[in-house]
């Protein structure tokens, strides 16, 4: 591998996260409740009935996590805010202090010489809103776009890269069709009409962002190549199902103007008919793409499998995660290469990626992480190939900076580079992420040497 070949100097080095699952405090300083805040509090809906309440408590520790990513390398950071700390009910007056938070969470990014990636919507929905049917309610887009706004007038002269949405698939999938997250809805009715209204706020964020931003704005989803189990037609058809629900349902209206026309099959008479204007004003010009890859699907057909007629077939032989996901690197230089070939050019960034792992206790002050340590530098030479194919990748977020409330699961999955002990909040740092900062001090040289220790 000769050196040019290797990531530019202006790649960007990152790490993410979300409000609700680092930030802790949640109704701190005047803060309305989130539909997360709501749901962790419901028993039965998190794994130990845990909740967001202290998290990370990043809220009151945030200088000391910058100082953190400084120690790294790390050159970016992408983190989300809190919608209900900046409008407690949603829409109407602003709470300062709230926003105050984000403003010095972001100077201090700024004097460490780390650039933010500020993600507007991270699932955490104000309660308020939620009430009025949240995502259901087609007044949603003008909702989102004016606390976007809010955001753009405070932010945008320290801010250059702003995500509208953070995976509206999962938004749908999790919280209207099979009810598993916020706001626990399973209703196949609901799922078209909450994805609908999603992407029409994301493209009103953006035209709010055309009107008065400086600089760029995106849309992160992620994304999972489906790969059929067989050539049978069953489970060719399956694939394409798969896909269109997954990577397709949400870029295809972004960037051609339609929707893939399996879904029409997949909900039947719960697929609405949607009008043409909405889909010419969802197809709003973009400035870079977010792409969150943890794994692929290989599919086949199942027809008792609500609603798409699809089962997972399971790689036994293969490495799988805490989540039961296989580690596929390969996945994440297929899917940056079909991007790059059905939506064009637009530069991309990989704005999650990571494993969550069991960290065994250790000696104090260590925290080996043999498998992220080898799934990090696997998926990133998967990225330096899909680059050496001509992909405009520009930056790699690991997901996540820190161990964090990993929703449903609660705390029982640790995703961090940082191990978070969460009964002291002592942070440690693991071997992966002192592997991650010799990948960035040396442009990802080490990938290629014994120094990746693999
Ligand atoms: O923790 C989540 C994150 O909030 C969104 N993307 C996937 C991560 C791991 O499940």
């Amino acid at each position: 591998m000769s050196a040019h070949s290797l990531f530019p100097a202006d790649f960007l080095w990152g790490a993410a996260t979300s409000a609700y699952q680092i930030e802790g405090s949640p109704l701190a300083d005047g803060a309305g409740p989130s539909i997360w805040h709501e749901f962790a509090h419901t028993p039965g809906r998190v794994h130990h009935n845990e909740t967001g309440d202290v998290a990370c408590d990043h809220y009151h520790r945030y200088r000391d996590d910058v100082a953190l990513m400084r120690e790294l390398g790390l050159n970016a950071y992408r983190f989300s805010v809190s919608w209900s700390r900046v409008l407690p009910q949603g829409r109407g007056p602003v709470n300062r202090r709230g926003l105050n938070f984000y403003e010095r969470l972001v100077d201090a990014l700024l004097e460490q010489g780390v650039q933010p990636m500020l993600t507007l919507y991270h699932w955490d929905l104000p309660a308020a809103l939620d009430r009025l049917g949240g995502w259901l309610n087609p007044d949603s887009a003008h909702w989102f776009a004016d606390y976007a706004r809010i955001l753009f007038r405070a932010l945008d002269d320290r801010v250059k890269l702003w995500v509208t949405l953070n995976e509206p698939w999962v938004v749908v999938d999790g919280g209207y069709l099979h009810g598993v997250l916020a706001p626990g809805q399973r209703n196949p009715y609901a799922a078209p009409i909450a994805a609908h209204h999603l992407l029409r706020a994301h493209a009103a964020a953006v035209q709010a962002y055309r009107a008065e931003g400086r600089h760029q704005i995106g849309l992160v989803v992620n994304l999972e190549p489906k790969y059929p189990a067989t050539e049978t037609v069953e489970d060719l058809n399956a694939t394409m199902r798969a896909d269109a629900d997954f990577n397709r349902h949400y870029l295809d209206p972004v960037f051609l103007g339609s929707y893939p026309p399996e879904l029409a099959d997949i909900f039947g008479a719960a697929w609405p008919t949607f009008p043409d204007a909405d889909l010419d004003f969802i197809r709003q010009p973009l400035d870079f793409l977010g792409i969150n890859y943890y794994s692929r699907q290989v599919v086949r057909h199942d027809p008792g499998a609500w609603p798409l007629a699809v089962a997972k077939v399971r790689q036994d032989r293969q490495t799988h995660t805490g989540l039961d996901w296989e580690v596929y690197p390969q996945g994440l230089t297929d899917i940056l290469q079909w991007v790059a070939s059905r939506y064009g050019a637009l530069p991309l960034y990989i704005t999650e990626n990571g494993a969550a792992f069991y960290d065994p206790p250790q000696a104090e002050g260590e925290v080996d992480d043999p498998l992220r340590r080898r799934y990090l530098r696997d998926h990133l030479c998967a990225a330096l190939a899909a680059r050496q194919n001509g992909v405009n990748l520009r930056g790699y977020f690991a997901w996540s900076l820190l161990d964090n409330f990993e929703w449903a699961y609660g705390y029982s999955q640790r995703f961090g580079l940082i191990h978070v002990d969460y009964a002291t909040q002592q942070r440690t740092f693991k071997a992966s992420a002192r592997f991650y900062a010799e990948v960035i001090r040396s442009h990802g040289g080490v990938l290629f040497t014994d120094g990746a220790g693999m």
